[in-house]
């Protein structure tokens, strides 16, 4: 793109909407979406519409409540919600239904006439606060995620008129799959309300695209237009990226007793393997698990040799399939440590917590193997991070799923699928084993495309693509 287009987007005011608002203050906690949102508003200025964290309990009138703070160029806008109509929009619609739907898990989908509607209502509460906060029709607007996928329908309703964004950060079911919902034509119908659907890979693109096809006759052309009601619809892949400079200086800056931890490691020839995610059933987290007791079975020199780290926050606790993917992963890890470990070796260790950002880029620094092994993921942002955490001269080994995002970029790592246990344990053994010259050419070829399409990136052929330059 020339400098003169890039100057055209960037002098219109952006306005971003996500379910929740990004810490603009203390970013050091903040992952993908954050950050790339973060540093466009910092850049051009804007608008940032978020729900607040504080509730009411019964519906007080129509007018929306909204708390809004400005910081230096930056306009935070937090909608205080229903309580009760913010539950079963969240827990409910968003996260009982279409996550599930989403991360290919019909099993888990509930449908709940209660959780539709709400979902309708808080993202009309959505548009009529956003609408009162735009400054006119050439500000651009950027929506963030499953959680809003009504919400330009709504403005549209409302009489806005702007160029209006999607980006969808989770994967994007198969046609077959997503007619199983019986909401799956309004949801086709919303997501043409918009300008721009972004999508984070060329798979979840071709399945949205098939599934509009599907549900409405209608086609893309190859340059992933289309026309539908009389407005012109642009659909592309626009895979996130990370800050990547950042992230490895927090890695190298890692915290003492990580550094002592690592060293005590190195020195006695013990080896590490970690796992990061939220405790969600995408992950694979029981999987990767029965992986790591495989690698012990069928490869015993890693007895007492190699530990596993899995630290995974919490997450969705109300929802009733994350109550039991954590007991299922709990009883797991006790199974496993119960058979192997002795009085000097703990087989997996298992934190159930956040880990402040800076603590865990150490951490994956400090380990021989980053295991990612979702059972299907939009992207996988840890997967990057493990990446531009290692230290180039003597880097770790990344086993990653086929079914993250990440891998159709991430082609040097190892490949694996996670459904099957034995093929995961042998890719951590060949991980363990590599020797360095093929770690680091490996290593130099990820980072280099971590570092081309990074968070910046991302964002910067979003916007272009928006104001319709891209
Ligand atoms: P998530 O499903 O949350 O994101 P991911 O992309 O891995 O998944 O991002 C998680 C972020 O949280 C990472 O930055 C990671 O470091 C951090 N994190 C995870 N566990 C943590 C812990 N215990 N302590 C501290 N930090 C932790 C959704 C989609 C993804 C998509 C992203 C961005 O599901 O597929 O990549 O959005 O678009």
């Amino acid at each position: 793109m020339s400098e003169a287009k890039q100057n055209a987007s960037d002098a219109r005011r952006l306005v971003v909407v996500s379910n929740r608002l990004g810490n603009i203050r203390d970013m050091s906690q903040a992952g993908g979406l954050a950050v790339g949102v973060a540093d466009a508003l910092a850049q051009r200025g804007g608008l940032w519409l978020g729900a607040s964290d504080e509730y009411y309990d019964s519906a007080a009138g129509d007018e929306p409540l909204i708390r809004v703070e400005r910081l230096g160029k930056i306009e935070m806008a937090a909608l205080a919600l229903p309580r009760e109509e913010y539950s079963l929009y969240y827990n409910g619609y968003a996260n009982s239904t279409l996550w599930p739907l989403f991360h290919y898990r019909l099993d888990l989908v509930k449908h709940q006439r209660e959780f539709l509607q709400a979902y309708r209502q808080i993202n009309a509460r959505f548009a009529k606060a956003l609408a009162g906060l735009l400054s006119g029709n050439n500000d651009l607007i950027w929506i963030h995620d499953y959680h809003l996928i009504p919400l330009a329908a709504e403005l549209r309703r409302l009489g806005v008129g702007n160029r209006i964004g999607f980006f969808l950060h989770i994967s994007f079911p198969p046609p077959d799959l997503f007619v199983a919902t019986p909401d799956h034509e309004e949801l086709i119908d919303d997501l043409l309300q918009y300008d721009v659907v972004g999508l984070q890979t060329e798979t979840d693109l071709a399945n949205f695209r098939r599934s509009v096809e599907t549900t409405n006759s209608i086609s893309f052309d190859i340059k992933g237009a289309t026309e539908a009601k009389g407005r012109a619809v642009l659909s592309r892949s626009f895979p996130i990226g990370i800050d990547v400079d950042s992230f490895a200086r927090m890695a190298n800056d890692a915290a003492e007793d990580v550094q002592i931890d690592s060293m005590r490691r190195q020195i006695l020839g013990l080896k590490q393997i970690i796992g990061v995610d939220r405790l969600d059933y995408s992950k694979g987290l029981p999987g990767r698990m029965q992986a790591f007791a495989r690698l012990l079975e069928r490869h015993p020199e890693h007895e007492r040799a190699a530990t596993y780290l899995q630290i995974a926050s919490p997450t969705r606790e109300e929802v009733s399939a994350y109550a039991e993917i954590r007991s299922q992963l709990e009883a797991t890890a006790g199974s496993i440590n119960g058979k192997y470990a002795d009085l000097a070796w703990t087989p997996i260790r298992y934190i159930h917590r956040a880990v402040p950002r800076s603590r865990l880029a150490g951490l994956l620094r400090a380990s021989q193997v980053g295991l990612v092994a979702p059972l299907r993921d939009g992207m996988n942002l840890v997967a990057k991070e493990y990446i531009a955490a290692q230290d180039p001269g003597d880097p770790g080994v990344l086993v990653l799923s086929r079914f993250a995002g990440a891998a159709e970029e991430l082609a040097e790592s190892l490949i694996v699928n996670p459904y099957a246990v034995d093929e995961v344990a042998d890719a951590i053994a060949k991980a363990l084993k590599m020797p360095l010259e093929e770690r680091t050419a490996r290593h130099g070829a990820l980072l280099k495309r971590i570092s081309r399409n990074d968070a910046a990136e991302w964002r910067r052929s979003f916007l272009a693509t928006l104001a319709g330059e891209g």
